[in-house]
């Protein structure tokens, strides 16, 4: 199991590294590379046609502005790519999520909120683990241990207010 992370930027990578390590955490292989839709645009798209026989399943793209990284991934393979919208600009990230989440019909997106690596990451372990069961009992297990902190804190928050 092989995820893509793509990023429009080396800016982009303190917000990047958080799914580095959600992916580190539930086991699951990653590149991460630097790519440009605009600036690379050669590169993006050959990276999109050989995705799937470089043995990636899931691609996470990342990127700021107007950002078309995420869409001409797509565009270009038949994998899942899930979009992070970056709040790399003078508009706070509006401009980014406007540009990944608002594609037309036929090429989706899974568009996640702004900076929202976390959830990029969760999500394409998610998606891995229709294929891979070992994913999915790991995530059950994520899952229940959040359930369980949080009611640990808020049992402590009462207690002690
Ligand atoms: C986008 O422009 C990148 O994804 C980044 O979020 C933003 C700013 O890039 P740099 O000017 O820092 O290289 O392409």
């Amino acid at each position: 199991m092989k995820v893509a992370i793509i990023m429009g930027s080396k800016s982009d990578y303190p917000v990047v590294q958080k799914a580095e390590t959600i992916l580190q955490e539930f086991g699951v292989e990653y590149e991460t590379r630097i790519m440009s839709a605009h600036r690379t645009p050669k590169v993006t798209e050959a990276f999109a046609a050989n995705a799937e026989s470089n043995g990636f399943e899931v691609i996470i793209a990342a990127a700021g502005k107007a950002a078309h990284l995420a869409g001409v991934l797509a565009a270009g393979t038949a994998l899942p790519v899930i979009g992070i919208p970056m709040k790399s600009s003078t508009l706070d990230g509006l401009d980014s999520l406007l540009s990944t989440v608002q594609m037309p019909k036929g090429i989706p997106v899974a568009t996640v909120a702004v900076d929202g690596a976390e959830n990029a990451a969760l999500l394409a372990v998610q998606i891995l683990s229709v294929k891979y069961d070992t994913l999915r009992d790991k995530m059950k297990q994520y899952k229940a241990k959040m359930e369980a902190d949080i009611i640990a804190l808020d049992q402590e928050f009462q207690e002690n207010k």
